[in-house]
């Protein structure tokens, strides 16, 4: 057996959503923070990326997350994501996966019945409780960075000429949020083809107005590469969704950072207050069950302060070689 790098993986799923945790052979990435890490990691070693995201290592929807040395002394691990799309800012079913794997493989000291992880990542702290029984994680729930309305009843025109609503707003990634029956399609997993394409023909379109949004407090995240369409009995209290996410895939999972603009967007609505339940449901119908612990401030605009509370479970683990002769290194997308 030949390789040229050896890279040590635990991999997982949070409410159906994969997440591969990269626990060694990347070593430490260049950068004072773990946003430069994430961005260095993006510039000079994406073909390890592709090559653990893509196929044949991977698939059209995998993600995972790659542990890391904080850089921050208030912090117990660093965290950078991979996706098939890119470098998230922040991901909540990989944060999940990450405290479930740190937790059930001691790669941190476990504390009954809460331990409690201060995770490093790209969009800022998140804190992870993981309530744990006999060594199990059997809820992690998560208080995710400060979210926000961009804007509500924006407008964009698509490129049928259709005009369409819809909110905008930021949970660690932004989010164009709006019912999907606006897009004139059933919230039906049967015509998924044709939600994914509405879906995407939607973020391209606000993409292309201006550059898309940018954070008020950090330029380098940018962009609405989510689309969370609602099924039409949702509520404030209770709400249903299909994640469309850029290229072109579902998230199996409610969506952590999705699940914290919904909350953001129903509070700038006034539909949800503070310290009020609030469950996510994916299209595969698993579920996050989120509240505003607070609210506060980012570059001027009003903020909430999210947390959501969901499950993974450990898959497996894994050495991921590339031999030298191999004709994919960095995988491939069909
Ligand atoms: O859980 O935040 C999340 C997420 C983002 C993209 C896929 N999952």
């Amino acid at each position: 057996m030949r390789s040229k790098l050896v890279l040590h993986a635990v991999d997982s799923h949070t409410e159906g959503m994969p997440t591969r945790v990269i626990t060694g052979g990347i070593g430490t990435i260049p950068g004072a923070t773990m946003n430069e890490r994430r961005l260095y990691f993006r510039e000079h070693r994406d073909d390890v990326k592709r090559l653990l995201m893509n196929e044949p290592r991977g698939h059209a929807a995998m993600s995972g997350a790659i542990l890391q040395p904080p850089t921050r002394s208030d912090c117990d691990w660093g965290v950078v994501y991979i996706e098939v799309s890119g470098y998230l800012p922040m991901c909540g079913h990989g944060t999940i996966g990450v405290a479930t794997v740190l937790v059930e493989t001691g790669m941190i000291e476990v504390v009954e019945p809460v331990t409690t992880i201060r995770l490093d990542t790209p969009a800022g702290v998140v804190v992870a409780e993981v309530a744990v029984e006999d060594g199990a994680a059997r809820a992690v729930t998560l208080r995710n960075v400060p979210s926000f309305a961009v804007g509500l009843d924006r407008r964009v025109t698509l490129p049928d000429g259709r005009t369409v609503t819809y909110d905008l707003a930021y949970g660690g990634n932004f989010y164009a949020i709006l019912p999907l029956e606006r897009l004139g399609l059933p919230f039906d997993r049967s015509r998924k083809d044709d939600i994914l394409a509405a879906g995407l023909s939607l973020m391209a379109a606000i993409d292309a107005e201006d550059g898309g949004p940018v954070h008020p407090e950090d330029p380098t995240i940018r962009g609405c590469h989510h689309v969370q369409v609602t099924a039409p009995d949702s509520t404030a209290r209770h709400s249903r969704h299909a994640m469309v996410i850029h290229p072109g895939w579902f998230d199996r999972s409610p969506c952590g950072t999705g699940t914290s603009a919904r909350m953001a967007q129903l509070h700038a609505r006034g539909e949800l207050p503070t310290h009020t339940e609030f469950v996510n449901e994916s299209f595969i119908g698993t579920r996050f069950t989120g509240r505003l612990l607070g609210t506060t401030e980012v570059g001027g605009l009003p903020a909430v302060l999210p947390s959501f509370t969901g499950r993974a479970w450990i898959t497996g683990t894994a050495q991921y070689l590339l031999d030298p002769e191999d004709p994919f290194p960095a995988g491939f997308v069909l």
